[in-house]
């Protein structure tokens, strides 16, 4: 089936973070394209991917990098596709540089900033699978059923100490 999200990051060592974007879209049958492009390191790829991203037929990006991480802003900047950038964890700065480096976009050109991490990595899968929902029930049914179930289970086991 013809992947409509693009997966993308800045490196191979993002990939322990942006694995739980994955997770949520193989658990939601959301087909993905995941691909290395860096920014700085390959710029001129960055500018190609995110030009023919809208031919290529995704509907929306999900980019992940840390430290000075131009990644999804770079790539909002070619594309008018929906950008959900990642903060990875940096080490020298726990990711703080990661986030302000994506969330302070300048008036124009917009990036959907989440959370530093696996989380906020899980949570741009969701969103994009959610993006993709509107205009497809069988997975909108499937959202659905996802947040059921989690909502259960928290309300099935309210004693903080039972595992
Ligand atoms: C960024 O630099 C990447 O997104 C990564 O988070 C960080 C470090 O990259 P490596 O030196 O581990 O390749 O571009």
């Amino acid at each position: 089936m013809q992947a409509k999200v693009a997966l993308i990051m800045g490196s191979k060592s993002d990939w322990a973070t942006m694995e739980s974007a994955a997770e949520i879209m193989d658990l939601l049958k959301v087909p993905y394209h995941v691909e290395v492009v860096s920014a700085h390191r390959t710029p001129v790829k960055l500018a190609e991917f995110s030009e023919q991203a809208v031919s290529r037929g995704f509907k929306v990006i999900i980019g992940g990098a840390g430290g000075a991480a131009h990644l999804p802003g770079m790539v909002a900047a070619h594309t008018r596709l929906p950008v959900l950038g990642v903060p990875v964890q940096s080490k020298a700065l726990n990711g703080m540089d990661s986030l302000l480096s994506i969330a302070q976009m300048p008036k124009g050109v917009a990036v959907g900033t989440l959370a530093i991490g696996n989380a906020g990595a899980f949570n741009a899968g969701l969103l994009a699978c959610q993006i993709l929902a509107n205009e497809d029930s069988e997975l909108a049914q499937r959202i659905e059923n996802f947040r059921k179930q989690q909502t259960e289970t928290v309300l099935s086991k309210p004693d903080p100490r039972e595992v």
